[in-house]
């Protein structure tokens, strides 16, 4: 009995003591960027963490409600002295164990030819799929940004 009970707790504190690595990515810091009422583009904003030993690609974003006409992956590439963005092929890699941030002047979310409003307070579903991993759908809500970088 002694040696039973001695064999549990060995085993509840090998366990406990077992990092568990998480098996999913982690999305936050989602938000769109608010847009004036007659745009027709848009942006989207988020973190992916991926905590696990797999190397994962985000292929592509959609959306259940009709948003934009295309949902696009951008990024930012400086042609000479100008800032320009263009369509990531093949989409965005996160390493395991690493962080992909999606910021203003890099890596983003476009929504081309939009076709609801961004105003802020607004939550849009979006869905994140990935090439190894279950798709993820988060709520991004609208928020106001401005270019200045500045928090409030
Ligand atoms: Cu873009």
């Amino acid at each position: 009995m002694l040696k039973l009970l001695s064999t549990m707790i060995a085993i509840c504190v090998l366990s406990a003591c077992t990092p568990s690595l998480p098996d999913t990515l982690m999305i936050s810091d989602a938000k769109i960027r608010a847009a004036y009422s007659q745009a027709k583009t848009g942006a989207a904003y988020m973190t992916i963490t991926n905590p696990t030993e797999t190397t994962t690609t985000l292929t592509s974003v959609s959306s259940l409600t009709m948003v934009a006409n295309d949902i696009q992956l951008h990024t930012m590439t400086m042609d000479g002295d100008v800032m320009k963005m263009e369509e990531v092929s093949g989409g965005v890699t996160i390493d395991a164990q690493s962080t992909v941030t999606f910021a203003p002047g890099g890596f983003h979310i476009m929504f081309v030819g939009l076709q609801t409003e961004l105003s802020e307070g607004k939550q849009i579903a979006l869905t994140l799929t990935f090439d190894n991993m279950p798709a993820q759908t988060v709520n991004f809500p609208v928020v106001s940004m401005h270019s200045s970088g500045m928090k409030h």
